[in-house]
């Protein structure tokens, strides 16, 4: 068993395959991070979207702390002895979403982490601010991570045409080295998005916690919609505080 899934305790009722990490957890129903003691804000979008770059953004002018679930997928792929690699590897190929436990166990040992890193220093306490981009993908995984790790206080959705998207990706396809930016895996990424990661985006909206912001133009103009949608909702302390 891998570092991460060996971390988590142990399912009775697991409904994975046996070589995929246990869910982090059956029977206890508290997540393991108190929403009143650490902040979590999903950043959701279309594949091209600029969750990454408006996320970077964020991390500087408010002190949270970044999380992608691609890229933490991608190093796990990429780690010396995973025994997920491959799996990883081809379901990003396909734009296919990796099981949700992988995820899930990823993201909820980076945020401890960081926040064991922070312990100690008192400084430090904006980096109890999370930013989870690019997760979840899919209902069951808003679910299982709000129930096991922690519930989200808001989402950020970057609304954005898929011929915008197209473009952005098959220009950072040129030098990206990114297995799925090319047009085969574009495409079925789009889908996947439109069927299965939009509903999650819809169920925010009925409870009133999603900021849906334009990320037509240029960095800075959607940088820009962010800023005035995150502090007209009073969500977070005022920008370099
Ligand atoms: N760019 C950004 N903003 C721009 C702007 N305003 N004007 C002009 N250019 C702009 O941006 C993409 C490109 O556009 C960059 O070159 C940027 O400079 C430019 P980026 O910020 O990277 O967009 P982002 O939305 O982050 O695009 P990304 O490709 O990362 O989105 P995906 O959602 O497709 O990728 P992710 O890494 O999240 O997931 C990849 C795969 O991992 C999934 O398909 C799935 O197979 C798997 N996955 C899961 O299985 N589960 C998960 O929970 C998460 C991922
Ligand atoms: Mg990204």
């Amino acid at each position: 068993m891998s570092k991460a899934a060996s971390d988590m305790p142990q399912s009775a009722e697991t409904k994975i395959p046996a070589e995929l990490p246990a869910p982090l957890t059956s029977t206890n129903t508290s997540p393991r991070f108190s929403a009143n003691e650490v902040t979590v804000i999903f950043v959701l979008g279309g594949p091209g979207s600029g969750k990454g770059t408006q996320s970077a953004k964020l991390v500087k002018d408010y002190g949270f702390s970044h999380l992608s679930a691609g890229d933490l997928l991608r190093a796990e792929q990429d780690r010396k002895g995973s025994q997920y690699g491959d799996l990883i590897r081809n379901n990003i190929r396909e734009g296919i979403i990796v099981p949700m436990e992988i995820t899930v166990t990823l993201l909820s040992n980076a945020m401890a982490a960081i926040l064991e890193k922070q312990k100690d220093d008192e400084k430090v306490q904006s980096t109890s601010r999370f930013l989870i981009d690019g997760f979840p993908r899919k209902m069951d995984q808003a679910v299982y991570f709000e129930e096991t790790v922690c519930l989200s206080a808001a989402t950020l959705f970057l609304s954005c045409p898929e011929d915008v998207m197209l473009n952005r990706l098959l220009k950072r396809g040129e030098t990206s080295g990114r297995d799925d930016d090319n047009i085969e895996s574009i495409k079925k990424r789009f889908r996947v998005f439109e069927e299965t990661s939009m509903p999650v985006v819809n169920h925010y909206e009925k409870m009133g916690k999603v900021m849906s912001v334009s990320a037509v133009g240029t960095e800075a103009e959607v940088t820009a919609r962010i800023q005035k949608e995150i502090e007209s909702r009073g969500i977070l302390p005022i920008k370099g505080n």
